[in-house]
């Protein structure tokens, strides 16, 4: 992708187009290992990582945190008109994608555009830096890989939006999320997420939760309805976050979301958005989660970051982390690819990074972190140790019981009587764990 440079002031003057220069480059605003076109399983890289920028940490994040102020140096942001603000901050957004060659971007209509006084104007002023996004779309060739809404900032979510203990701020939810589904739609968007952040709650005394629950099923339904009603074909996910800022969220992980999605019919329309973070948040590693939704067919999309062992936080880093990569794409090739979901860096920069050339570099590691997962992870099929040695843990279920338990033609009773004649069964054989694990170094 070049650059085409529509603005005549640029946000980032000195850093040039991001290109590929392979593993031996010393330039650090350079890619080691993205290289987009380069072919990993029959298709260039840039189609299996699809990877997207999270508008709301990259061009919203100031860095401030419960302790302390903002720290972002951020020269664009001028002040002045909220309005004006926001649409000359498409232009930013777009050199930046442009430059890093990223073709995806994800937000929440709040981001993008300033809350008005009233619904109404909420809606004209997300009108006008929809129309600007588009244009920067249709000028670039950058899509939307989804848009979400903000449910969870203003003081009107203080319970929860599609939760809410109060009718009318369901309903105001409603409004909101149904302008952020015609807006995705006007851009193309490939996608709609649904992270409630208030979605759950602090006190179980003063929770009705059979109620809250039913009320987010309906809510998803309309959602879903409208996006029939519409012509919205881009795909519904769910993103799991077990607690922040509540301290129970009801779409804690996987198994919760796919349990509540399944008692509420809305199975075939939702599919998972999983982020790391999360999570680890939930007690699970990365792997864990996305195992578990691909193995049911609830694989959509993967909000890429990364926490810190001695944070207890969500602190949405960039993935910088090889074995976290490997895994992520491993199982993601396991389970036939992401598309139309993609890998969304749903991260910031630390506090800490302020200015603005962090910005490339959290983008280039976290780029570089998954391409070589994907090419370590390509290679581990490719050879196919470690699923032989996994077919062979086990291979008694290959054999004829297991076959037939496995068909459903064994009993308590067939397999009492099997039993009883062998009087034991056959001995177990070692879990093999460090040779599994020392075998996955070997493609490091
Ligand atoms: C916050 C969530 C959020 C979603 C989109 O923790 O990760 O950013 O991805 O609303
Ligand atoms: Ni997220
Ligand atoms: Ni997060």
């Amino acid at each position: 992708m070049a650059f085409t440079g529509e603005a005549t002031k640029q946000a980032f003057p000195d850093i040039p187009v991001i290109r590929y220069e392979g593993p031996s480059t010393t330039n650090m605003l350079a890619f080691r290992h993205y290289d987009p076109d380069a072919i990993v399983e029959g298709r260039p890289m840039r189609e299996h990582l699809r990877f997207a920028v999270s508008y709301w940490h990259t061009f919203r994040g100031t860095g401030s945190d419960p302790f302390g102020a903002p720290t972002m140096v951020r020269p664009w942001e001028q002040g002045g008109d909220p309005l004006a603000a926001a649409i000359s901050r498409t232009a930013v957004a777009f050199e930046f994608l442009e430059k890093l060659g990223i073709e995806y971007y994800c937000f929440h209509d709040r981001d993008v555009a300033p809350e008005g006084a009233t619904l109404a104007e909420s809606n004209n002023y997300l009108d006008t830096v929809a129309a600007e996004l588009k244009r920067h779309q249709d000028r670039t060739g950058i899509k939307l890989l989804w848009g979400t809404a903000n449910l969870f900032s203003h003081p009107r979510y203080v319970h929860g939006a599609a939760t809410s203990c109060n009718a009318e701020v369901f309903a105001y939810a409603a409004a909101q999320v149904k302008k952020a589904i015609e807006t995705t739609r006007a851009l193309g968007g490939a996608g709609y997420v649904f992270w409630g952040g208030r979605e759950g709650y602090q006190c179980l005394w003063n929770t009705d939760m059979k109620r809250e629950i039913d009320h987010l099923a309906r809510f998803m339904h309309m959602a879903v309805d409208y996006a029939k009603e519409i012509g919205f074909s881009g795909q519904f996910y769910f993103e799991p976050k077990p607690r922040e800022p509540t301290k129970h969220q009801y779409d804690y992980d996987c198994a919760a979301c796919i349990n509540f999605l399944r008692a509420n019919g809305l199975e075939q329309y939702v599919k998972m958005n999983i982020e790391t973070n999360h999570a680890t948040l939930a007690g699970h590693e990365m792997q864990h989660e996305l195992e578990y939704a691909g193995m049911q067919g609830f694989l959509g999309s993967i909000d890429a970051n990364t926490g810190d062992t001695l944070v207890g936080w969500d602190t949405d880093q960039f993935p910088t982390n090889i074995y976290l990569t490997t895994q992520i794409m491993y199982t993601i090739l396991k389970y036939g690819g992401l598309a139309p979901g993609g890998i969304n860096f749903d991260a910031k920069v630390r506090r800490e990074s302020f200015e603005p050339v962090d910005l490339f570099h959290a983008h280039i590691g976290g780029m570089d972190a998954f391409a070589r997962g994907l090419k370590i992870a390509a290679a581990m099929r490719a050879d196919g140790s470690i699923q032989r040695l996994l077919e062979e843990r086990y291979a008694s279920w290959s054999a004829p019981l297991g076959k037939r338990i496995e068909s459903g033609s064994e009993t308590f009773r067939s397999l009492e009587a099997e039993m009883l004649a062998k009087g034991e069964a056959a001995a177990c054989r070692s879990g093999r764990q460090e040779l599994f694990e020392n075998l996955l170094n070997t493609y490091f």
